[in-house]
């Protein structure tokens, strides 16, 4: 239904939509804390925003991805952040954070390196050659 009929509908059964949304209810309108406000004739709805859990009418809470068990790659560290969550390989590691993180020191052979990394026997570190980038050392 167009907005033009809604309009008609409302005159012809003397409605008057009260828009619970507006900023005159609140910042959320007359939803909870960080909840989406819907403004629908008669009536409105609340919803809690992608990465946020709770009672959308009293408040949305940040969903703590890391404390639901290994969402990242192995050695990773996971980062809660509001609505999201990141993955990080800690210091002196390497690779893709959502696959897996290896050490660059102390490397003895190319498979203990990421992606197309190459083991630099003299240092023991792994090495990264053009035109391969990235923490994951892979081609763009
Ligand atoms: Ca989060």
């Amino acid at each position: 239904m167009n907005q033009f009929l809604i309009n008609k509908l409302i005159i012809f059964f003397n409605l008057s939509d009260i828009d619970e949304c507006s900023p005159s209810h609140g910042p959320h309108g007359g939803c909870g804390q960080g909840a989406i406000c819907t403004n629908t004739l008669g009536s409105y709805s609340c919803a809690c925003p992608l990465g946020y859990t709770g009672n959308a009418f009293k408040q949305c809470i940040n969903i703590n991805e890391c404390s639901q068990g290994h969402i990242c790659g192995t050695n990773a560290l996971c980062v809660d952040t509001p609505g999201s969550y990141s993955c990080q390989c800690p210091a002196d590691t390497t690779g893709d954070p959502t696959v897996g993180c290896v050490s660059t020191i102390g490397c003895t052979q190319d498979s203990e390196c990421p992606g197309n990394a190459v083991c630099d026997l003299k240092a023991r570190t792994c090495h990264c050659p053009e035109p391969n980038t990235g923490r994951d050392c892979r081609r763009k």
